[in-house]
């Protein structure tokens, strides 16, 4: 039996990869930091919190990294942990680099100090191409981050690399773009709209407020992208992949696709609202994913309506359950 851990395992890819590998065989241990109150609901929504090893830690923290590494000896970790919101990370990026970018590092070097050989996957990001320098993004594009969340990925995804490249270790970094599912944190874009249509068709909301809908993304479905994560670590040589769907779609017409769900139209509902526009805009992406099509054999699976519609289903069946 395969040993894997995974920091950021109360995320939504957290949640979802430690699915995956349970249902592979493999023991996966959860790399969680203690809070006060605990914070296992994804892992509870997907049914799999007991059969998780979840141990103490924070990725800021490399004494902790380096005791559960030498204690579980695990033969791949996923770096899933993160200050993975945008938004916030102009607000607080002190603590988004010290999270998201040294964190990161300290992975690579707990790595590197308890046995070289454990295989690495780093959680880039298609945030890294931010102003973008070609219409459409491989890994051979120019990065220009737009964000501290941005900048802090690109440091981490080059200490990737660089680890790869000075010690010969399995590094490998998919740069995935934009992926949701029905256990996405309410604070990004696609989740909070069809939890507010929710709501709205409830009748426990009446706007829904919302920044630049002219923003386009490719968004796919967590459960597709958490496969990719596995794939590279599984293949001949460390490499570095775009995980995408190929598509871009505007937050507008994805609001449409939520709404139109619920027999509503989201022009009587949204508002926009200049406070939620940001100091530097990633205006559009669009990811190439012909490397890991070809090389890994990945393809995504689910495409965007039918993924507004699933989790619009789960945030009617939740609202209706709790009322909020
Ligand atoms: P998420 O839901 O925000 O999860 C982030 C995880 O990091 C949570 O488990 C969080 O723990 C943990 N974390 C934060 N600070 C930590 C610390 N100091 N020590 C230990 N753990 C800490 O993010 P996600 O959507 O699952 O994304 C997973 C990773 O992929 C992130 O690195 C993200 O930046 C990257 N990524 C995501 C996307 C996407 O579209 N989802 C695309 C590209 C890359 P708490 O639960 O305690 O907060
Ligand atoms: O859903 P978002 O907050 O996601 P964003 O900024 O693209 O970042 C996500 O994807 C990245 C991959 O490219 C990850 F690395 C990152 O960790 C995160 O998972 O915003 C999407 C777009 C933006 O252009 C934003 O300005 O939606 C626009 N938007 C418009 N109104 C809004 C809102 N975003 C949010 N969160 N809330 C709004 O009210």
């Amino acid at each position: 039996m395969k040993t894997a851990l995974i920091t950021g395992i109360t995320g939504q890819d957290g949640a979802y990869l430690a699915e995956y590998l349970l249902k592979n065989g493999y023991e996966v241990i959860g790399f969680m930091r203690r809070l006060s109150t605990i914070n296992v609901e994804r892992l509870d929504y997907l049914g799999i919190t007991d059969e998780i090893i979840l141990t103490d830690g924070d990725i800021t923290d490399l004494s902790s990294m380096v005791r559960i590494m030498d204690k579980y000896k695990p033969a791949e970790v996923y770096n899933l942990a993160a200050q993975s919101f945008v938004g916030t990370s102009w607000q607080q990026p002190i603590l988004t680099s010290n999270v998201t970018a040294i964190g990161a590092l300290n992975v690579l070097e707990a790595i590197r100090l308890v046995d070289p050989s454990i295989k690495f996957y780093q959680a880039s990001t298609s945030e890294m191409f931010g102003k973008i320098k070609e219409t459409i993004q491989c890994e051979t594009t120019p990065f220009h981050p737009r964000s501290p969340y941005g900048v802090s990925k690109l440091y981490a995804h080059w200490m990737t690399v660089n680890y790869r490249e000075s010690f010969n270790m399995f590094a490998c970094a998919g740069i995935l773009f934009n992926h949701e599912s029905p256990i996405r944190g309410l604070e990004f874009v696609t989740r909070k709209v069809t939890h507010s249509a929710a709501r709205i068709k409830l009748g426990l909301q009446d706007k829904l407020h919302l920044g630049n809908i002219d923003a386009k993304r490719d968004w796919g479905h967590a459960k597709d992208y958490v496969r990719a994560m596995h794939l590279m670590l599984q293949h001949d040589n460390p490499d570095d992949f775009v995980i995408a769907t190929g598509k871009t779609t505007s937050v507008r017409d994805m609001c449409k696709i939520a709404f139109d769900y619920l027999g509503l139209d989201y022009k009587n509902y949204v508002v926009i609202d200049k406070s939620l526009f940001r100091p530097a805009e990633v205006e559009i992406l669009i990811g190439n994913p012909v490397k890991a099509e070809k090389h890994l054999g990945w393809k995504a699976e689910v495409g965007l309506e039918e993924m507004i519609k699933e989790m619009v289903d789960a945030d009617m069946k939740r609202v209706n359950l709790n009322r909020r």
